[in-house]
């Protein structure tokens, strides 16, 4: 067994539930702002889901309610500014925290010398953010947002831009994720993938990870370890 070097954790769904009470509030919160109708619930939200990034996500909306595309170039942009003012907002007055069990494997983490990084579809501007008031103390070596990449989850973009900033071999490496998209951006770029599914995840084929667990109480440096390619 390859000795583990590094774990990458996802952000959204993942470190922080982040999704359904969240990024949702903040969408519907940005069309709010700018007039419009449109108000995603918690049903509907899972399924665009699917489309990762948020700008991608809203015109992919739009586009399904017959948007015309240069509407669409002038208000998804301007949508996705909004919302993500408006999560950093939630995220300043303590809308967010981390999943339970996250603070305590990654105190167990760097006690180990395991090293840590961060890979995920999310914007900078809110996960320097949320990773700030959150985690200030978890001395994260790399933090691959959504800017860092021209190709979002499920491309390996992210992980593969992670494994470059460590410096390291993948087989010594395991990726934490939350659902199908972010563990087939693991997988492609060789990495051993946990999936710690949630409530918009935990239906999905997630056959493909090495481990499929339910919290992260299940999770320590050994079973981490064990995961590392043999
Ligand atoms: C999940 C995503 C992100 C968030 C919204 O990212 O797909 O797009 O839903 O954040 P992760 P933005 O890889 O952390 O699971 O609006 O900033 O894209
Ligand atoms: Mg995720």
């Amino acid at each position: 067994m390859t000795e583990l070097q590094a774990v990458v954790f996802d952000v959204d769904g993942t470190l922080v539930d982040s999704e359904r009470d969240g990024h949702r509030v903040a969408f519907n919160a940005s069309f709010e702002d700018m007039g419009l109708p449109y108000r995603w619930d918690e049903e509907e939200y899972g399924r665009l889901l699917r489309v990762t990034g948020g700008q991608r996500r809203i015109d992919s909306y739009l586009a399904g309610q017959g948007v015309p595309l240069d509407e669409r170039n002038r208000l998804a942009p301007a949508l996705h500014a909004r919302k993500t003012d408006r999560l950093i907002e939630m995220i300043e007055a303590g809308a967010l925290s981390c999943r339970p069990g996250v603070e305590l494997l990654l105190e167990e983490l760097v006690g180990a010398g395991v090293r840590l990084a961060v890979a995920t579809t999310g914007s900078r501007s809110w996960v320097s953010r949320l990773l700030g008031r959150l985690l200030p103390m978890v001395p994260f070596e790399a933090v691959v947002t959504g800017d860092d990449v021209t190709t979002r989850k499920p491309d390996p973009a992210a992980y593969q831009v992670a494994l470059e900033r460590l410096g390291v071999s993948s087989r010594s490496v395991v990726a934490i994720e939350d659902s199908t998209e972010g563990l087939q951006s693991a997988l492609g770029a060789g990495l051993a993938c946990v999936v710690v599914v949630n409530g918009y995840t935990a239906e999905q084929d997630l056959s493909a990870a090495s481990l499929r667990v339910d919290s992260f109480d299940h999770l320590n440096v050994e079973t981490l370890a064990e995961l590392s390619s043999p």
